[in-house]
C-alpha cells in the first residue's frame, strides 16, 4: 500500500507504524467527509493495495464522480368542484376556462358532471398551483355573490 501512508502528515516512518497507520485513517475519514466528490475505486483495484485491511484507508486512486442531489416527484392535488342549487351553470363554465384552462367543450362537460354528480375533478396540479386556483375560484364566486365551492384533494 501506498496511499494513506504516502500522503499522510501523520506517517512516521520510523517507528510507531500502528499508531501512524491509525492517525492516517483519522486523516483521511476527515478530508473524506468535506468532499463534494465521491471518490470511487475501480473494481480491478478493490483493496489489492490497501495494506490496512479497512477497505477505505488506501490511496485515492479511483474516478472522481459528482455525487447527485436526491429529486423527488413532488405530490399532486386534485382541484374538486362541488354542485350547489343557485351557481349559474355560465358562470361556472367560465370559471373553468378562465382559471382552470379549459376549452368551452372540457368546461362545459365538467360542469354538467358535478352539476348531475355533485362533484368533478377541475384538473391535478402541485399544492401551491392547486392552492392558487382554489383561492382565484372562491375569490371570483364571492365577487359576483355566488356559493361556489371547490377544494383540494391529495391524490
Ligand atoms: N347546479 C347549478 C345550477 O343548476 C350549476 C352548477 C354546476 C353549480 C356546477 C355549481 O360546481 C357547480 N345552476
Amino acid at each position: 500500500m501506498v496511499g494513506a501512508k504516502a500522503y499522510s502528515p501523520f506517517f512516521c516512518p520510523r517507528g510507531h507504524p500502528i499508531f501512524g497507520n491509525i492517525l492516517a485513517m483519522v486523516h483521511t475519514k476527515m478530508i473524506n467527509a468535506h468532499r463534494k466528490f465521491a471518490i470511487m475505486k475501480p473494481a480491478w483495484a478493490a483493496d489489492e493495495d490497501d495494506d490496512n485491511r479497512d477497505g477505505d484507508g488506501g490511496p485515492d486512486t479511483g474516478v472522481a464522480i459528482k455525487t447527485r442531489p436526491k429529486v423527488k416527484k413532488p405530490s399532486m392535488y386534485k382541484v374538486l368542484m362541488l354542485n350547489d342549487d343557485y351557481t349559474p351553470m355560465e358562470f361556472v363554465v367560465h370559471i373553468l376556462e378562465r382559471v382552470f384552462s379549459k376549452n368551452a367543450d372540457e368546461a362545459t362537460q365538467i360542469m354538467l358532471h358535478v352539476h348531475q354528480k355533485g362533484v368533478g375533478v377541475c384538473g391535478v396540479y402541485t399544492y401551491e398551483v392547486a392552492e392558487t386556483k382554489v383561492t382565484q375560484t372562491m375569490d371570483l364566486a364571492k365577487k359576483h355573490q355566488h356559493p361556489l365551492q371547490c377544494t383540494l384533494e391529495k391524490e
